[in-house]
């Protein structure tokens, strides 16, 4: 973490609300996830993005439906941070046919092309090529739109990824590289895996601005997420920004995480990016505690009502095995 808090004046109460608001939805659909999977009536493999939320929500805060994104396995925060519809979303991770990609998806690969989410990702390292492809789309077409990929420290190290940066900088392409690093892939330490410092170093060998920030502010993810939105819109190329975070829940929902420490219990109590953004904007004067009680009750009512609609929703049955399997969703 770089120490030092980023300012929270430059934002208006209106963003202040939809940035706390985004990131009080993934918290919420997070912890509910991590509760409901507990029960066994959730298919399939479950990544958790709690703890992660000021990254996704900070980045997307300066995009919009022009703009594209390429998420990971951890992908849920990027899906609601990008606007896809949550109870959709939920739908889609307890395999029903209401869901954003009708229950044949599942929480790894949730997509929602209508929004420019291209898709979360079981391929470590897929994401940063796709954004490649719809970069230069939009540079062809002069759309102004950007392409930005989220991946984390293990991606970081795969060639698909250090491939993905070199073409976008060699084609001059507005395409922004997040690298969200929170210490590990899988069990294995960023410390024994990444051969640098930090990844955001890696950016001078693509001829593209580096930067880090602190990902459990909300405001530095934000600065940083603009500087870098602005130079793409604006022709000036990619760049990479490696946030440093921690992820609440293990690698995966069942994980005994027995590699790591006190690390996760520290985080929420000191460093927690929903704790810190409180604290901040109304010490400042700028939002008040009603105000920001008044978002939690609406986003708890908002995932309740998610989980029972999906729990009252069809499954696929044996006709829908041959629907969408090339292109018609
Ligand atoms: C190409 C490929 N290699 C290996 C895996 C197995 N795998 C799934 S997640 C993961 C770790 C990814 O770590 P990181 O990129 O840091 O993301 P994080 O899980 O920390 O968000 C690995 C190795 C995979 N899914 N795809
Ligand atoms: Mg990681």
């Amino acid at each position: 973490m770089t120490g030092t808090l980023r300012p929270t004046g430059a934002l208006d109460a209106t963003a202040l609300l939809d940035g706390y608001r985004t990131m009080r939805t993934i918290r919420e659909f997070e912890e509910r996830v991590h509760e409901e999977f507990a029960k066994g009536d959730i298919p399939g493999f479950v990544h958790l993005y709690a703890g992660e939320e000021a990254s996704a929500t900070g980045v997307c805060a300066h995009l919009d439906d022009r703009d594209t994104i390429a998420s990971t396995h951890r992908g849920h925060g990027h899906c609601i941070a990008k606007g896809v519809d949550v109870t959709e979303m939920m739908a889609e991770i307890y395999g029903r046919r209401t869901g954003a990609c009708k229950g044949k998806g599942g929480s790894m690969h949730i997509a929602d092309l209508s929004k420019g989410m291209l898709g979360a990702n079981g391929i470590v390292g897929g994401g940063p090529p796709l954004i490649c492809g719809t970069a230069l789309a939009a540079k062809q077409q002069g759309t102004r739109g950007v392409g930005v990929a989220f991946f984390g420290d293990g991606a970081s190290n795969q060639g698909t990824t250090l491939e993905a940066m070199n073409l976008a900088s060699v084609w001059n392409l507005p395409a922004i590289f997040v690298a969200e690093n929170n210490g590990y892939a899988e069990a294995t330490a960023a410390t024994w895996s990444v051969a640098a410092d930090n990844i955001a170093d890696r950016a001078a060998g693509f001829g593209m601005p580096g930067v880090i920030v602190d990902g459990f502010d909300f405001f530095a993810v934000h600065e940083a997420a603009g500087e870098a939105v602005e130079r793409a819109r604006d022709g000036g190329g990619p760049t990479l920004i490696e946030v440093k975070l921690t992820r609440y829940y293990g690698h995966f929902e069942g994980d005994q995480q027995t590699y790591r420490g006190d690390e996760v219990a520290r985080a929420r109590a000191e460093l927690d990016c929903l704790k810190t953004f409180r604290s901040r904007v109304t010490s400042a004067g700028q939002l008040t505690d009603e105000q920001l009680d008044s978002v939690d009750r609406e986003v708890t009512e908002l995932i309740d009502r998610a989980v029972a609609t999906a729990l009252e929703a069809p499954k696929p049955t044996g006709d829908d095995l041959e629907t969408d399997v090339y292109i018609s969703y």
